[in-house]
C-alpha cells in the first residue's frame, strides 16, 4: 500500500472517530509496534534500495508525525466536547431534592414560649449555667444545712465552706436573685435556660434539661395575677381549652407555694410547674422592702411541655442526637 493511500485511510478513520477509544484504536492500527500499517512500511525499508529508502523513508516519517499530530488534535477535541456535555444543564432532567434541616423540638418550644411571654409584656432574661452556691441556694432561702437542699441533687464543681462553692445550677431560680439585685420593680421577666441535676435518668428525668422561670414583682401583685398569666400562657401554648388545678406545695423561696396541674382534652392531670408568692426572705436577701412589695414566681420544665405538646414518651429522646427523631417535628 502506498504512503498516499495510507494517508487517505488514516484521514478518513480520524474524521469518523467519535471517542477516545476509537482514536487509540487508530493509533494501534497504523502506528502499533507489532502490526501497525505504517510500522510495517518502516520495517520494510531495510530491504529497499538507497534511493527508495530516502524517498519512502522520509515520506513515511512525515506521515507518522502527521498521524500523531492529527490524533492528538482529535483526542483533545473529543475530551473538550465530553466536558462541555457534562457541564450542560439539562432542563428536562428531574430536579434534585433539597434536603433542609429542621429545628430541634426543644428549640421550637423555647421560641414559642419566648414569643408568648413577650406578647404578655415579659422581658426575657438569662443567667449563667455555672452558678455560685449563694445564688443557687442561700439567696433563695436555702442556707447550708437546710434540708430543702436535698430537693435538688447537685452537680458540684467546687465544694467549699462558708457557701463559697460552685455548682451547675439546679434550677433557673438563681436568676431571680441576680435580676432583683440590679433592677427595681415593677417588672415581669421570664428566664429560659439549661439546668443540671445529679440524678438517675428515666423516661421523665434527665440530668440536664430546660426550665423557664417566671418572676413578676410590684406593689400589689397577687396570686390572682399568677393564675391569669399562667392560664393565658397555657391556652396560647396548647391552643385549646385546658382545665387547671392548683395544689399547695413547698418551695423554700415562695410562701405560699403551689404546684400547677393541667388537663388537656381527653387527657389526664399533668403536673407542669412549681410556683408561689416570693418569700420575704428572698426579698430581704436582695435588699427589697418586703412590706411594700409582692411578687409571684414560677418554674416549669420546658422538656415536659415539649413532651406533652408533641406526645413524646421519653425525655431522653430529645438528647439522643438522632436526626430520625428530630426530623419528625417539622
Ligand atoms: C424547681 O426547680 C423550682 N425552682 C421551681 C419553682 C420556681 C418553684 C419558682 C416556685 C417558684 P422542681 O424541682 O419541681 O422545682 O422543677 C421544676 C420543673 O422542672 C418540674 O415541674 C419539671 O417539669 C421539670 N423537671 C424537674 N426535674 C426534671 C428532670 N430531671 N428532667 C426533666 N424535667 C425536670
Amino acid at each position: 500500500m502506498s504512503i498516499e493511500q495510507l494517508r487517505k485511510e488514516v484521514m478518513s478513520d480520524i474524521n469518523s472517530a467519535k471517542t477516545r477509544e476509537q482514536c487509540d484504536a487508530i493509533r494501534v492500527k497504523f502506528l502499533g509496534r507489532k502490526e501497525g500499517k505504517l510500522t510495517e512500511i518502516l520495517k520494510s525499508l531495510k530491504e529497499m534500495s538507497v534511493e527508495e529508502k530516502r524517498v519512502i523513508g522520509s515520506a513515511a516519517n512525515e506521515l507518522r508525525q502527521y498521524i500523531e499530530h492529527e490524533l492528538n488534535k482529535k483526542t483533545e477535541y473529543i475530551v473538550a466536547h465530553e466536558q462541555k456535555k457534562k457541564n450542560r444543564f439539562d432542563v428536562t432532567k428531574p430536579g434534585k431534592r433539597v434536603v433542609s434541616g429542621v429545628l430541634h423540638p426543644l428549640t421550637k418550644v423555647d421560641k414559642e414560649v419566648r414569643t408568648i411571654f413577650s406578647s404578655l409584656n415579659f422581658t426575657i432574661v438569662e443567667g449563667p449555667e455555672l452558678e455560685t452556691e449563694v445564688y443557687n441556694f442561700d439567696s433563695l432561702n436555702i442556707p447550708a444545712g437546710h434540708s430543702a437542699r436535698d430537693m435538688w441533687d447537685t452537680l458540684w464543681v467546687k465544694q467549699a465552706p462558708n457557701s463559697e462553692g460552685l455548682l451547675m445550677r439546679t434550677h433557673t431560680s438563681p436568676v431571680q436573685a441576680r435580676y432583683m439585685e440590679s433592677h427595681n420593680p415593677p417588672f415581669q421577666i421570664i428566664v429560659p435556660g439549661r439546668v443540671f441535676r445529679y440524678e438517675a435518668t428515666d423516661a421523665s428525668h434527665e440530668i440536664n434539661f430546660y426550665q423557664i422561670e417566671g418572676l413578676m414583682v410590684g406593689p400589689d401583685i397577687t396570686l390572682a395575677n399568677l393564675k391569669f398569666v399562667i392560664e393565658t400562657f397555657f391556652k396560647k401554648f396548647f391552643k385549646q381549652k385546658i382545665e387547671f388545678r392548683y395544689r399547695p406545695s413547698y418551695f423554700p423561696f415562695v410562701e405560699p407555694g403551689i404546684e400547677v396541674d393541667i388537663k388537656l382534652k381527653g387527657g389526664k392531670w399533668l403536673e407542669v410547674m412549681g410556683a408561689g408568692m416570693v418569700h420575704r426572705n428572698v426579698f430581704d436577701a436582695v435588699k427589697y422592702n418586703h412590706t411594700e412589695l409582692q411578687g409571684f414566681a414560677f418554674g416549669m420544665g420546658l422538656d415536659r411541655l415539649a413532651m406533652i405538646k408533641y406526645g413524646v414518651p421519653d425525655v431522653r429522646l430529645f438528647y439522643s442526637g438522632d436526626i430520625r427523631f428530630t426530623k419528625n417535628f417539622k
